[in-house]
């Protein structure tokens, strides 16, 4: 075994590799994922990062140290190897590697406490418990690829479309979002929260004349909530934007989300195929329906839910049954919508919120905001919040905030409906739920 890794370097990664190279000597490097000893010949599967190489070794063409070291290695054993490329059809990518040189970088434990070949079935929680391992899988692997993909185009995206990316802190001294609780913190002599949007900061940025600005980053939700959908640490995907309305930021979330589709199919095709994940493009617009109709819709289900109720899992369950793909619910309830959301100037009891679903799943929700001072303290004051604890946020109200408005998407429900997963566990690296705070 090597302390360091010395002047080995890869020569290349195991997709780069093809027949035309017959001959090349290469240097590759990563996890033995399967040792084959057939006796005369031994075969040793080697995976990095993008695939499989395969390292073919005939006890009569190298010399029998090399053969020897070969024979023990142990699975998922971090190694090195230097040989030469020779076409081999039968073999992954059409080649095999003869070796010449073994190095053993880092021997692993055995046994694993979970297979990263796929052979045997693990439990999402064993799975969740080791997951350095479980990540080591192609199939897990492609969910964070094509997660990288999307939250890369959404950035290109936003970029393109005029949007600043800001940084919001996530150490803060009051609530944003009604119906969800906040973890409490030691901040010192005092009390503190985890931020669970960036909401009021996204607003203050209006008023400091940013006019579009966009945030990726972590909201914390003491919700508890144990679902397939819910998580308590999520990534949000949000954005503000000054002098639009619900429409025009609706507009925008709707091409970002066609992009953002594209790109991942040009770009993920191998992951979604190891996903077995047929994904296509949608066609637009995305079907607004009113939240009136909605009611009606799902009552015609059989799943009764007033008029002014919020969305029950039920009432969305129905809708999953009933559409296909994306569509946005407009005209929601002010009464069931924060103090932020303006409503119809004609109808005050509708909102100009909007949420964005795929089936059952609300994956975004925004709206219109409130921009004038006064109007926002009675919308405090209506939902039973003291304005006192919102006076630096209300203050930039006060000297010139324009009309704007701005949603929040979660990234990992986008991922899910990227990805056709449907526990949200699987589309982060190491979740934190109600029962779980490690790894
Ligand atoms: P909301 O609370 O609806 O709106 O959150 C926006 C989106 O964030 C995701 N999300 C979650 N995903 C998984 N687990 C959770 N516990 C969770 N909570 C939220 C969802 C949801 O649609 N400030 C507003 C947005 C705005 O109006 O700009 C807000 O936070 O995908």
């Amino acid at each position: 075994m090597m302390n360091s890794l010395g002047d080995l370097r890869r020569s290349h990664y195991s997709k780069e590799i093809n027949p035309d190279m017959n001959d090349e000597e290469i240097l590759v490097m990563g996890w033995t994922h399967e040792i084959r000893d057939l006796g005369g010949i031994i075969f040793v599967l080697l995976r990095d990062r993008d695939g499989l190489v395969q390292i073919t070794a005939p006890s009569k063409k190298i010399e029998t140290d090399l053969f020897e070291k070969l024979r023990k290695i142990k699975k998922e054993s971090v190694i090195a190897v230097k040989g030469k490329v020779q076409g081999s059809p039968k073999a992954p990518g059409g080649v095999e590697v003869i070796p010449s040189q073994l190095y053993i970088l880092n021997e692993s434990k055995q046994p694993l406490p979970l297979d990263p070949t796929e052979k045997v079935r693990a439990e999402i929680d064993t799975r969740l418990d080791s997951r350095f391992l479980d990540l080591r899988k192609p199939s897990i692997s492609a969910i964070f690829k094509i997660k990288s993909t999307m939250l890369h185009s959404v950035r290109v995206f936003l970029e393109k479309n005029g949007y600043l990316e800001i940084n919001t802190p996530k150490l803060v001294a009051s609530a944003t979002e009604g119906g969800t609780e906040l973890f409490p913190i030691t901040y010192f002599e005092r009390e503190a929260f985890l931020g669970q949007s960036p909401q009021l900061y996204k607003q203050i940025m209006m008023s400091s004349g940013f006019d579009r600005v966009y945030e990726i980053a972590p909201i914390f939700r003491a919700e508890e909530h144990d679902t397939l959908r819910h998580l308590n640490e999520v990534i949000s995907i949000d954005i503000e934007s000054s002098f639009m309305d619900q429409h025009d930021v609706m507009d925008v979330l709707e091409k970002l989300v066609i992009q953002t589709i594209t790109d991942v199919t040009e770009n993920c095709e191998t992951e979604l195929e190891v996903l077995g994940r047929d994904l296509q493009v949608p066609e637009t617009p995305f079907e607004k329906i009113e939240y009136d109709d909605l009611i009606d819709m799902v009552n015609s289900k059989g799943v009764p839910i007033e008029h002014g109720e919020d969305l029950s899992r039920a009432a969305e369950k129905a809708m999953g049954e009933i559409m296909d793909g994306y569509y946005f619910i407009t005209g929601w309830p002010t009464e069931i919508k924060p103090f932020y959301v303006l409503h119809e100037e004609e109808t005050p009891e509708k909102s100009q919120a909007f949420d964005l679903m795929y089936k059952d799943l609300e994956i975004s929700s925004g709206a219109t905001r409130v921009h004038q001072h006064d109007l926002l303290v009675e919308k405090i004051k209506g939902k039973g919040l003291n304005p006192e604890s919102f006076e630096r946020y209300l203050a930039a109200f006060e000297y010139g905030m324009p009309p704007h408005a701005g949603w929040g998407l979660g990234a990992e429900r986008f991922n899910m409906t990227l990805t056709g997963l449907n526990n949200i566990r699987e589309t982060v690296l190491f979740p934190r739920d109600r029962r779980r705070l490690t790894p």
